[in-house]
């Protein structure tokens, strides 16, 4: 596998629960170097870039209100298999799936309050990674 950059957002709730340091240090001890990171109000039109392949779902409306209900954390973490390692400490999307031991298994219970998002392809992280950080990483 190769070296890759993904986008990791610590949403809403994970903020206002206090976790966002849990979950950089549970990335960095993983071994993921931190590449980038910014604590924003993510606007309308921005969440709906950001969930556009959502667009039409039954959820997407609450999905746009809640990710711009509040400051978020954008980390762009790298490493080996970054995309698939993060996926994996996240947990399942629902997190009544998601193992013990993974951010959501461990702090979540609600679907629509699922702490942290990742991308979820190499496509996403670019994409996702660019709307984030226009800048370009460290
Ligand atoms: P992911 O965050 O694990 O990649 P996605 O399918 O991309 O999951 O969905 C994006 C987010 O939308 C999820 O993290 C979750 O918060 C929310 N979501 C997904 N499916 C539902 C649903 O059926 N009802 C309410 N919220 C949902
Ligand atoms: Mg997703």
């Amino acid at each position: 596998m190769a070296r890759e950059a993904t986008l990791v957002l610590v949403k809403p709730d994970g903020m206002q629960r206090g976790l966002a340091g849990e979950i950089l240090a549970r990335f960095e001890r993983r071994g993921l170097e931190l590449r980038g990171a910014r604590l924003l109000r993510i606007s309308k039109p921005m969440a709906r870039k950001h969930y556009a392949e959502h667009k039409g779902k039954p959820f997407y409306d609450g999905l746009v209100q809640f990710i711009t209900s509040d400051p978020v954390l954008a980390l762009a973490v790298s490493g080996e298999s970054a995309i698939s390692v993060v996926r994996e400490m996240m947990g399942a999307t629902d997190p009544l799936d998601s193992a013990p031991g993974t951010i959501r298994g461990d702090f979540a219970l609600e679907l629509s309050e699922n702490i942290v998002h990742g991308s979820d392809s190499k496509a996403s992280a670019r994409r996702e990674l660019a709307l984030f950080f226009p800048d370009g990483l460290v």
